[in-house]
């Protein structure tokens, strides 16, 4: 064994030696690689563990051939509620504590990786509208293509990482991943650009999040940040408000002449909606018949006359004149 393996090097070991799963095994021997100083004295250490990884690889390969091809498994999720946001992150980092503490969802937590092995689905009550969240199982090198899949058909990704964890790296790690299926997270020639927002779990108290406060700044220069601790319960709401900002909706509440607003069940449209694309939504023949609205709000409407290209905010209340 070379000297100067650095401490991490024989944590990670352990893990490894305790993994049962060769994916999970995979994900260790690639941070084995990471972790150790590149010199001559740990040339043969590394052409062991790009051997293993290899061996390793084919192993998965295998493995999912018999299990009826790579492309012959694939898992959707059909979208409801007013959006649909997905989680992204390396194993461990608190994905599904999340989804268990913004949903009545019970989904499986374990203090090792993989825990999550397919898709679940819980919905955010966020005040009257519902928001469905679907937790992954953690993003790896050579993640089967349905993982992409589901990251695509996403409204916003939530990048979740572990601030217990080198932040920078991890982030970099999932931006590569994701760009070479053609995912980007900021603006990019080509490929899809995916609205996303950054959370950095497992900030439990004060002095970890001064801690990583410098950290937030490096990472967050086009994407929004925010630290969480799923565990202790903090910013879980400014949470689920950024989210809603994200999805760029706004809901509207339609109001019948001379009645009261009802103001649990929204229509929800995506923001810049005007007034006549709302008649559309709701019904074809509202807009062939539309004369006007009239408009109530927070903002200075009390029920004037609006003309057909107004655009609508969120909480607007609108009375069509037909
Ligand atoms: N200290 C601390 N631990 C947390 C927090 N959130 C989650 N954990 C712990 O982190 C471990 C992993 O949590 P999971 O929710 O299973 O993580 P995951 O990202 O879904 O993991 P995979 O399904 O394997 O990808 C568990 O032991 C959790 O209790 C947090 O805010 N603070
Ligand atoms: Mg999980």
């Amino acid at each position: 064994m070379p000297a100067n393996l650095p401490p991490q090097y024989f944590e990670i070991e352990k893990k490894y030696r305790d993994a049962r799963d060769p994916q999970e095994k995979l994900v260790y021997l690639q941070q084995l690689l990471a972790s150790i100083p590149k010199h001559k004295g740990t040339e043969k250490l590394q052409a062991d563990l790009k051997s293993k990884i290899s061996k390793t690889k084919e192993a998965i390969d295998k493995q999912r051939k018999t299990k009826g091809g790579s492309g012959g498994t694939s898992y959707q999720v059909e979208k409801q509620g007013a959006g649909q946001v997905v989680l992204v992150g390396l194993p461990n980092c608190g994905k599904s504590s999340l989804v268990n503490i913004l949903t009545n969802a019970r989904v499986d937590v374990g203090d090792y990786p993989f825990t999550t092995k397919l898709p679940q689905i819980g919905m955010i009550e966020y005040e009257n509208i519902k928001i469905q969240i679907v937790d992954t199982p953690p993003f790896y090198e050579d993640a089967p293509a349905w993982l992409y899949g589901l990251y695509r058909n996403g409204d916003i990704l939530l990048i979740m990482l572990d601030g217990k964890s080198d932040i920078e790296q991890d982030l970099d790690t999932i931006k590569k991943g994701l760009a070479e299926h053609n995912i980007f997270l900021t603006e990019h020639e080509f490929g899809d650009i995916k609205k996303s927002v950054i959370i950095i779990n497992k900030i439990d108290d004060e002095s970890m999040e001064t801690r990583i406060r410098g950290k937030v700044g490096k990472i967050g220069s086009a994407l929004p940040v925010i630290a969480i601790s799923v565990g202790s319960n903090r910013a879980i709401d400014e949470l689920k408000h950024l989210i809603f900002e994200q999805l760029w909706i706004i809901r509207v509440y339609t109001k019948k002449i001379g009645k009261p607003v009802e103001k649990n069940e929204p229509v929800v449209l995506k923001a810049g909606t005007t007034v006549i694309d709302a008649a559309e939504h709701i019904h074809k023949d509202f807009k062939k018949n539309l004369k006007f609205a009239r408009l109530w709000n927070e903002h200075g409407f009390s029920g004037q006359r609006v003309e057909k290209h107004q655009v609508l905010v969120d909480e607007d209340i609108i009375e069509f004149h037909t």
